[in-house]
């Protein structure tokens, strides 16, 4: 999508999205089949599947994918001499193909002469209408839709209806599972190990159900069962059967069934005679004739020997699929599911942007589901829709966690157990670190250790180079505030005392135990760490890697330390004693918390809040002249390094650090938590940081914008807009250039849906209220959520230029505290309350 002027940003947006609900590409274009891939592809929360053409393989252009929520393979990898060990999320066994031939034409391997791709937001159906011409000229149209069931998460179906415009004949139809796919998505990691599946049988059942099983390396069986069935001119056609009647206009052969059960990867799914394991296919034929439809109906179920309540999982996979009704049977009852979702995900907001939030949210809930709520498995950032970052889990759960807790508490509170079950490994990484505590790793996956990459790709200079980002340290703090903003959110004190309380406490010890004291400058320091923006990892002048005293990192830990001993006032007194017994925590060591968290250092210079200690020693970056050489600063690092330099000298950021602060809390909030590190923050602090941290960001990650239309909000209302849009359309219009087609960016995608939801409302949940406060940008005329706030269902807010008004349910009978412009009002069950602006 171009992004020129507005102008031309609003033809091509209605170009791809004609209506707030639909998804459409034309035409095939191989550079952007990658994008196009991410942006289709179809999902239920334990598995998602990449918008591939069902006859595509891997081949530079075309990435079939599919990614069940946790199923990551831990392998070795050679670099540089070194051996490097990481976890992968797992390509799974592609479940989508689906080719045919007229008579004794080639086998179809695309691309089509005439494409559409819809997706059907509203009902998630990927809809592909084509047009196939041989090498003879004959002309076949060709219809798929597919859906990845929201009602029956082990389900997935593709329905396929071709229809010969100009030939009658003999027509073969083959499917296969494909089990000999790798982990190639992502060219940079061309040289890290990318085989995860080993074969361990396919077959053909008697009753035409084909299958296929595979291992993971890590042990983890992977079964598929698909069942197909074919209908010519819309009546059902028997499978095996050697010959039924002729239907009207078309003479139906359907064929025995000729397994070519195993072919090897390179063949695809159209070589002929080659044998290896892990392909199984089977196909059919008919005799079609010109105008007659044929349709193959193809459902798959699929299983791993990691799902709750599963035995064999090839068993579970057979029995599904044998109770698979029809593609329109299926198709309603998903769509049924997907109604729901979208009540729950309600947001009525009058802007042209409307598409683009539904396409977010979609992904969303696609991504994290009450699918994958049972899994234990925690919110990769670049959902389950490619391979960047191995499918790892970072800290953009905090961004995703604020649809959730407003949507649906539950799955919100399967993020944090994630965490908690984790709680032990990172208690070992911190006692690693020689601390006490818990110190949750950078990137996660499925068993909590540290999964950051030792050494990345600069792909400008085709250097590898150390990656320190594991040292951001604050994922902790994010974790501490998931959990306290749950809790503020629900209300679900049984959650806190249960598992909250205890992973908040460990990460509050973390803190104390990381600050080291510095006698002569009267504070606490912690350091050897890395902020938000990932650009800076070391000082210019060190040997060493890390920062000292990040002011993001410093007042996060402050602000955990003192919820810490708020949550042990929440607490009943049997849970506080035992907790406090099972932490072995006394009053003299809470003590020394809350003295460390009075005492962290918050550096300054020049009148605004340093990035660091000793930001002020580096340098201003011509800025000008790098604008002029390069028109996309989004990778500077990569650019410096290239030319021999190092971001680490200058005053650049990636992405929002210090200005992450004005994010999470209010400015009222940050102000109090500045006083209690001694500092007095008058109100134009927060101006001079955000001016003095704007231009020099360059929005390297597509989080920043999230950051940025949130806290410009507050001082300029047409610039948050420009963010917020930006971050709404990141993935729609690839803006972080290529790296939308190696999965999208979930926390962008749920941040963007957020600030319509909190930021220009301004809801915050503190103090057992709900807080209003809105701030409507020019562009929106008003708004209307229907919200989940501390066990009531319906929850409404309704926001215009002049008013806000609150109503309440009646679904409990507790009223719900909104404080509004200083006053606190009750607002009762079934009432409604209007505030004038
Ligand atoms: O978590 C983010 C980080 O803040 C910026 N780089 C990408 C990560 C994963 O989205």
């Amino acid at each position: 999508m171009q992004s020129d002027t507005p102008q031309r940003r609003a033809e091509a947006l209605h170009r791809l999205m004609p209506d707030a609900w639909t998804l459409r590409h034309r035409g095939f274009a191989p550079l952007d089949e990658g994008l196009r891939e991410a942006l289709c592809a179809v999902g239920n929360g334990y598995l998602v599947t990449r918008g591939a053409a069902p006859e595509a393989v891997a081949d530079g252009v075309h990435y079939p994918g599919t990614y069940l929520a946790g199923c990551y393979d831990r392998t070795a990898s050679q670099v540089g001499g070194r051996v490097f060990t990481h976890e992968d999320l797992v390509n799974c066994p592609n479940w989508l193909p689906v080719t045919f031939r007229c008579a004794d034409g080639d086998w179809f391997t695309g691309p089509p002469a005439e494409q559409e791709l819809e997706l059907d937001l509203r009902r998630g159906v990927l809809t592909r209408r084509a047009l196939c011409v041989d090498g003879a000229g004959r002309r076949t149209r060709l219809v798929q839709r597919r859906i990845a069931s929201q009602a029956r998460p082990h389900l997935v179906a593709l329905e396929t209806v071709l229809t010969a415009e100009n030939w009658s004949g003999r027509l073969e139809v083959r499917s296969a599972l494909d089990g000999t796919v790798t982990n190639s998505g992502v060219p940079r990691y061309a040289g890290l190990t990318g085989r995860h599946l080993t074969p361990l049988r396919q077959g053909l059942d008697p009753d035409g159900t084909l299958w296929l099983e595979v291992s993971t390396g890590a042990g983890r069986r992977i079964a598929l069962a698909a069942r197909h069935r074919v209908r010519v001119g819309g009546r059902p056609a028997e499978v095996a059967s050697a010959m039924a009647a002729p239907a009207e206009a078309a003479s139906v052969e359907v064929a025995s069934v000729e397994v070519a059960s195993v072919e090897a990867a390179s063949a695809g799914l159209t070589g002929e005679g080659l044998a290896g394991e892990g392909l199984a296919a089977t196909t059919f034929a008919v005799e079609a004739s010109a105008g007659t439809a044929v349709t193959v109906d193809k459902a798959v179920a699929v299983h791993t020997s990691h799902d709750p309540a599963t035995g064999d999982p090839l068993d579970a996979a057979r029995q599904l699929v044998a109770e698979a009704e029809d593609f329109d049977h299926l198709l309603t009852e998903h769509a049924l599911r997907w109604a729901q979702l979208w009540r729950r995900c309600r947001i009525d907001a009058d802007f042209p942007g409307r598409g683009p939030l539904h396409l977010d949210l979609f992904h969303l809930l696609q991504t994290w589901s009450e699918h994958s709520a049972d899994l234990d498995v925690g919110v990769p950032a670049r959902g389950l829709h490619g391979e960047a970052y191995r499918g790892h889990v970072f800290w953009d759960e905090l961004f995703v966690l604020r649809v959730l807790d407003l949507r649906f508490p539950e799955l919100a509170r399967a993020v944090l157990r994630y965490r908690h079950r984790r709680l032990d490994a990172a208690r070992r990484a911190a006692r690693a670190e020689g601390r006490r505590g818990a110190s949750y790793p950078w990137q996660s996956g499925s068993d909590g250790r540290e999964q950051s990459a030792q050494v990345h790709l600069n792909p400008l200079s085709g250097r590898w180079l150390p990656d320190h980002s594991h040292l951001q340290r604050h994922i902790g703090s994010a974790v501490a505030y998931n959990i306290w903003q749950h809790y503020q959110a629900t209300g679900d004190l049984g959650f806190l005392a249960e598992t909250g309380a205890e992973t908040l406490l460990e990460i509050a010890r973390y803190w104390a135990s990381a600050a080291e004291h510095v006698p002569s400058r009267g504070h606490w320091s912690i350091r050897g760490v890395l902020g938000p923006d990932e650009y800076h990892d070391a000082y210019p002048w060190a040997d060493r890697p890390g920062l000292d005293d990040n002011a993001y990192t410093n007042v996060l830990a402050s602000w955990v330390l003192a919820r810490a001993q708020d949550t042990l006032d929440l607490l009943p007194d049997r849970r506080r004693g035992e907790l406090t017994e099972r932490l072995d925590l006394d009053a003299a060591e809470l003590q020394h918390w809350q003295d460390v968290g009075r005492h962290l250092h918050v550096p300054f210079h020049d009148g605004v809040i340093s990035q660091f200690d000793g930001y002020e020693h580096l340098a201003e970056l011509d800025w000008a002249t790098y604008r002029r050489r390069y028109p996309d600063l989004r990778r500077l690092d990569r650019i410096l390094e290239a030319e021999g330099d190092t971001v680490n000298r200058y005053r650049a950021s990636k992405q929002a650090d210090v200005l992450m602060l004005w994010y999470l809390f209010s400015a009222h909030e940050v102000r109090d938590l500045l006083r209690r590190l001694g500092h007095p923050a008058e109100h134009e602090l927060m101006r001079r940081t955000v001016s003095h941290y704007l231009h020099r960001t360059v929005h390297g990650s597509t989080l920043s914008s999230v950051v940025h239309a949130w806290v410009l909000t507050r001082c300029d209302r047409r610039a948050s807009w420009k963010h917020f849009r930006d971050a709404l359309t990141a993935d729609l219009r690839d803006s972080q250039r290529g790296t939308t087609r190696e999965g999208i960016h979930l926390g962008a995608m749920a941040g963007a849906a957020d600030l319509l939801q909190r930021c220009y409302t301004g809801l915050e949940l503190r103090e057992d209220a709900l807080w209003l406060d809105p701030r409507l940008p020019a562009a929106l005329s008003g708004l209307a959520l229907d919200l989940h706030y501390r066990g009531h269902w319906g929850v409404r807010i309704t926001v215009d230029r002049q008013t806000a008004t609150v109503a309440l349910g009646t679904d409990r009978p507790e009223p719900v505290t909104v404080r509004f412009r200083g006053t606190a009002v009750p607002v009762r069950p079934g009432e409604s309350r209007t505030f004038t602006l």
